[in-house]
C-alpha cells in the first residue's frame, strides 16, 4: 500500500521497482507480438483471444477501441488490421476479471483510493449498476430503473438545466452520441464538454479558422502518393502503431520522413511490420531522414523559421519554393503574412526553436524541394498556451506550398479515441452551430438552448463554484484525464450526483459527488441484441470515414446494456410522454440513423451506404480544395506571435506524455518499452547537463513543483531518468503529473489545458 493521503484525489505515491534499459531503436516486430500475445492470455485466455483479435478491424467486424487511425479502403491484412496496443485495448476491454458487487462488498472506496491506477483498472469489468452507500462506504448493487429514478429526481430538482454538465470520452459510438446530447438539449442545456476539450480542440479551431472545416484533409491513400511527410508533436510507434505502415508506404514510393520532437521516439526511427514476418529479422525499415529535436514549445519558432528560408530562396530564385497559382486563387492573408515573415529576426527564430541552424536549414531544403507535403501532429502541438497558432503556423507553411487539396498532401491532425471525431459530428459540442441546433429542432420539434455551454475547464469552475450540482459522464475518467488533480477532486466531490457509465473501475468513482452511480456498458467487442435483432453501430475515423462496427462476443454480464439502450431508458424516464421515440430507437438503431440522415449533412442514404463494409466518406471541403466555407471565402494565412521563454532560475519545462503501456488513464503495464524504462511510471525524464546542474544523479528521489502565476502545486515522489531531451526541459507520465496542470494555464482560443508545458522545479528528497 502508497503514502495514503485521503485527501488526496492523486493517486498514491509508491514505487514499483524500477528497472531500465536501453531506449529501442525500432518499433514493432518480434517483441511487439509477444508483449500483445502476452496480455491477450493474460487477461482474455487463448480461445477468446483469438476470436476477438480474428474480428478486430476487420470487414463485418468491431472497430478496434484503440485510436482512430483509419483503416485501408480495400484489403484488409491477412494476419488481421491490428497492433499491439490494439491488442492490449481490446484484452483489456474484454478481461476475464469481474469487479462484480461482490468485488464491490470487499472493498470500500477508501481503501480503493490507496491503489495505483493500474491496480484499480485489473480489477476487471463493472458488470451491475452500483449505487455508493456513505454509511458502509462501499458501492451496492442497484436496479437499473433504480438507478434511472434518481438521475431523473436529480436533474428535476435542479433550479436551472445548466447545473447539470455532460461530459463524453470518445468511444461512444455515432448512434449513442447522437441521441445522448438529443436527450441532453431536449433537458435544456448545452453543458456537453467532452474529452476533445483537452485533445485536438486546438485543430479543430484552427483549421475552421483557416481552411473552413475542423478536421484534416488527407486520406490514407495519400501517404502513397506524398514527397514529404511531417510527424510533428506525435509519437506515432505507441499511440498510433498502425500509422507506421502508411509512413512506410511513403517510404517505399520514395518519399521523405521529417520527424519535429523533443524526444527521439523509437517508432519514428525504424519500424519491423509484425504484418510481415520478414522484416522481424532484418534490421526494419529506417523511416525519419530528418530528426529535428525541437525544445518543448520550440515548434512555432522552427516552424516560422522554416518560412523564413523558403521565403529568402523565393526571393533569389524565384518560382523555385512557393505555388503562386495556389496562393494567389485560393488564399487571403498573404501580404500581412510574408510582411511578418519579413520581419523576423531569424537568429531569434533559431534560439528559440532550440535546433541547430543547420538542422532547420536542412528541413527547409527538404521542404523546399517538394510539391506534395503532409503533415501530421497530435497533442505535442496543441496542448500549449499557442497550440492553435502552432497548427496555423502548418497551414501557412502548407498553402504556401499549395499542398492542400490535392493527393498526396494536407493536414493530417492525428485523432486520438477512436470515436472522437465522429462524436463531434454528432453534436457532442459545448459550442454547437446555430445550422445545426435549427436542424435538430426542427426534426425533433423542439427549441433547443442556444447559449453556449460549459467545455471541460469551465465545467471544472462551475462544480467547483457551486453552479453545477449533477455530473454524468458517457465514458472517460474525468478525475484523471483533467487538469489540476486536487482542484478537480474538490470539484466532483461537491456535486449532488455524480454518474459514471463505465466499462471498467477508474479513479472518477472514487472521487465522487454526495450520491454517485456506477453504470456498466457493453464494450465494442461484445454482441448487442435488441427486440429487432443484433444490432451494429458506427464510428467516423481520423479521416472522416464512417463505418460500422458490430460486436461478436458474448456480453461478460447479462446485466450491461448498451450505451444507445442506456440513453434511451433514461430518457423514457425523464421524458415520460416521449417513450414511443425512445422506444423505437432502442428497439432497431436503424431509426437512429435515419434521424441522423435528417440533421446532419454528409449522411445522405445512411443505412444504405453504411452497409459497404469499408464504409463511406464524409464531404470535406479541405481535401476538395474548396476554402470557401472560410469567413473570406479563401484559405487564410495567419500571424503569429512566438511564445517567449523566460524560465527563472532553476525552472524547467514539463510535458506529461504517454508510455507504451497505457491508454490514457488505463493502465495496461508498468513498462515502458520504447523508452527502456521498466516496471515504474514515477518518473521524470531529465537532460544530463540538467541533472549535473541540480546534483542529480540517475534514479534519484524527487519531489516536483509547479509554478503558475505565484501558485505552487505539488506532485512528489519521483524517480529521475537520465534521457536524450532538450536542455531546459523535463517529461512525466499523464496522470500522475497531472495534479501539475494549472486549471488556468490554457491555449488560446481552444481553452485546452496545457498539459505539454508546465514550469517546474525538482527537489532532491
Ligand atoms: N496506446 C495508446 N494509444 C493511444 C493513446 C494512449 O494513451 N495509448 N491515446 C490516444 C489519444 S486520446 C490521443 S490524443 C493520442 C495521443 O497521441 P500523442 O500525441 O502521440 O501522445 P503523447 O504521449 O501525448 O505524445 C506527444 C508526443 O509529442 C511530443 N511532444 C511533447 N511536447 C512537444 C512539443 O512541444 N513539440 C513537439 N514537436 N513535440 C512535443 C512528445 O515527446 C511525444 O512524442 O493517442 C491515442 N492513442
Ligand atoms: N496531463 C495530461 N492530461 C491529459 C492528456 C495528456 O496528454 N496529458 N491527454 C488528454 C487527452 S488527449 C484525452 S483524449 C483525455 C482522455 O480522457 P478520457 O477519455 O476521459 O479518459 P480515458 O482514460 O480514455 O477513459 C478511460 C475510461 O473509459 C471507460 N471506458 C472505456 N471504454 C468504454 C466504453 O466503450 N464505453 C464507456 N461508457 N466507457 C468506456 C473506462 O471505464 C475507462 O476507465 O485525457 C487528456 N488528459
Ligand atoms: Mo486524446
Amino acid at each position: 500500500m502508497g503514502k495514503l493521503n485521503e485527501n488526496s484525489a492523486q493517486p498514491p505515491q509508491k514505487f514499483t521497482g524500477i528497472k531500465l534499459g536501453h531506449p529501442k531503436s525500432y518499433a514493432a516486430g518480434i517483441p511487439a507480438i509477444l508483449s500483445s500475445l502476452n496480455h491477450i492470455k493474460k487477461e482474455v485466455g487463448v480461445v477468446n483471444g483469438v476470436k476477438l483479435l480474428n474480428k478486430m478491424n476487420q470487414f463485418k467486424g468491431f472497430d478496434c477501441p484503440g485510436c482512430a487511425w483509419p483503416d485501408p479502403d480495400d484489403k484488409r491484412a491477412l494476419l488481421s488490421e491490428y497492433c499491439e496496443n490494439g491488442a492490449k485495448a481490446i484484452a483489456e476491454e474484454y478481461t476475464k476479471f469481474k469487479a462484480d458487487p461482490k468485488f464491490f462488498s470487499e472493498n470500500t472506496v477508501k481503501s480503493m483510493l490507496g491503489w495505483s491506477d493500474y491496480e484499480i483498472g485489473k480489477s476487471g469489468r463493472i458488470t451491475s449498476p452500483m449505487f455508493y452507500n456513505s454509511q458502509s462506504d462501499k458501492y451496492e448493487e442497484i436496479s437499473w430503473n433504480g438507478a434511472f429514478k434518481l438521475i431523473v429526481k436529480e436533474l428535476k430538482s435542479l433550479d436551472d438545466p445548466n447545473e447539470a454538465v455532460f461530459y463524453t470520452s470518445g468511444r461512444t459510438s455515432n448512434e449513442a452520441a447522437f441521441l445522448y446530447q438529443l436527450m441532453i438539449r431536449k433537458f435544456g442545456t448545452n453543458n456537453l464538454p467532452d474529452c476533445s476539450n483537452m485533445c485536438h480542440e486546438s485543430s479543430g479551431t484552427a483549421l475552421s479558422e483557416t481552411l473552413g472545416i475542423g478536421k484534416g484533409s488527407v486520406t490514407l491513400d495519400d501517404f502513397n502518393h506524398a514527397e514529404l511527410v511531417i510527424v510533428i508533436g506525435q509519437n506515432p510507434g505507441t499511440n498510433h502503431p498502425r500509422m507506421l505502415s502508411a509512413l512506410r508506404n511513403t517510404k517505399d514510393a520514395g518519399g521523405k520522413i521529417i520527424s519535429v520532437n523533443p524526444l527521439p521516439e523509437a517508432g519514428l526511427v525504424s519500424f519491423k511490420d509484425p504484418q510481415k514476418p520478414l522484416e522481424w529479422v532484418s534490421s526494419g525499415t529506417n523511416l525519419t531522414d530528418l530528426y529535428v529535436p525541437v525544445r518543448i514549445n520550440g515548434d512555432l519558432s522552427f516552424l516560422k523559421a522554416v518560412n523564413y528560408l523558403l521565403n529568402q530562396k523565393e526571393k533569389s530564385e524565384p518560382n523555385s519554393q512557393f505555388d503562386w497559382d495556389f496562393i494567389n486563387s485560393k488564399t487571403d492573408g498573404f501580404e500581412a503574412f510574408i510582411k511578418d515573415v519579413n520581419n523576423q529576426d531569424f537568429n531569434k527564430l533559431v534560439k528559440n526553436s532550440g535546433v541547430e541552424v543547420d538542422v532547420i536549414k536542412n528541413a527547409a531544403d527538404l521542404i523546399g524541394e517538394k510539391k506534395k507535403i503532409i503533415v501530421c501532429w497530435a497533442m505535442g502541438l496543441t496542448q500549449h498556451k499557442n497550440g492553435v497558432a502552432n497548427i496555423q503556423e502548418i497551414v501557412n507553411l502548407l498553402l504556401l506550398k499549395g499542398s492542400i487539396g490535392k493527393k498526396g498532401a494536407g493536414t493530417c491532425p492525428v485523432r486520438g479515441h477512436s470515436n472522437v471525431q465522429g462524436d463531434r459530428t454528432m453534436g457532442i459540442w459545448e459550442k454547437p452551430p446555430l445550422s445545426f441546433l435549427n436542424k435538430l429542432g426542427s426534426v425533433f420539434d423542439f427549441t433547443p438552448p442556444t447559449n453556449h455551454g460549459y467545455d471541460v475547464v469551465e465545467s471544472i469552475k462551475a462544480m467547483y463554484e457551486n453552479k453545477v450540482k449533477v455530473f454524468f459522464a458517457m465514458g472517460g475518467n474525468f478525475l484523471s484525464a483533467t487538469p489540476d488533480t486536487e482542484l478537480t477532486g474538490k470539484a466532483l466531490k461537491k456535486c449532488n450526483l455524480t454518474v459514471h457509465v463505465s466499462t471498467k473501475l477508474n479513479r472518477s468513482h472514487l472521487i465522487h459527488g454526495k450520491d454517485a452511480l456506477i453504470l456498466p456498458v457493453l464494450g465494442r467487442s461484445e454482441i448487442d441484441n435488441q427486440k429487432s435483432g443484433k444490432q451494429f453501430v458506427t464510428v467516423e475515423n481520423s479521416m472522416g470515414v464512417v463505418h460500422s462496427s458490430s460486436g461478436s462476443m458474448n456480453p461478460i454480464s447479462e446485466n450491461l446494456i448498451s450505451e444507445p439502450e442506456l440513453v434511451c431508458k433514461l430518457s423514457c424516464f425523464l421524458f415520460e410522454k416521449e417513450k414511443d421515440m425512445w422506444n423505437l430507437f432502442m428497439n432497431d438503431y436503424n431509426n437512429i440513423r435515419d434521424k441522423i440522415e435528417a440533421v446532419i449533412p454528409g449522411f445522405e442514404s445512411f443505412n444504405e451506404r453504411v452497409k459497404n463494409p469499408s464504409g463511406f466518406y464524409l464531404p470535406n471541403n479541405s481535401r476538395e480544395g474548396d476554402f470557401t466555407k472560410t469567413s473570406t471565402k479563401k484559405a487564410n494565412f495567419t500571424v503569429h506571435q512566438i511564445p517567449e521563454f523566460s524560465l527563472k532560475k532553476e525552472e524547467l519545462i514539463m510535458m506529461t506524455i504517454r508510455t507504451h503501456d497505457q491508454y490514457n488513464t488505463t493502465i495496461y503495464g508498468l513498462h515502458d518499452r520504447y523508452r527502456g524504462v521498466y516496471n515504474e511510471r514515477r518518473v521524470i525524464f531529465m537532460n544530463e547537463f540538467d541533472m549535473t546542474e541540480r546534483g542529480l544523479q540517475n534514479l534519484d528521489k524527487v519531489d516536483i513543483v509547479g509554478h503558475y502565476n505565484g501558485e505552487k502545486r505539488h506532485a512528489n515522489g519521483f524517480l529521475v531518468v537520465k534521457y536524450p531531451i532538450p536542455i531546459n526541459c523535463t517529461a512525466t507520465y499523464f496522470p500522475e503529473a497531472n495534479v501539475l496542470v494549472p486549471i488556468d494555464s490554457v491555449a488560446e482560443k481552444s481553452n485546452t489545458p496545457t498539459s505539454k508545458y508546465i514550469v517546474v522545479t525538482v527537489h532532491k528528497t
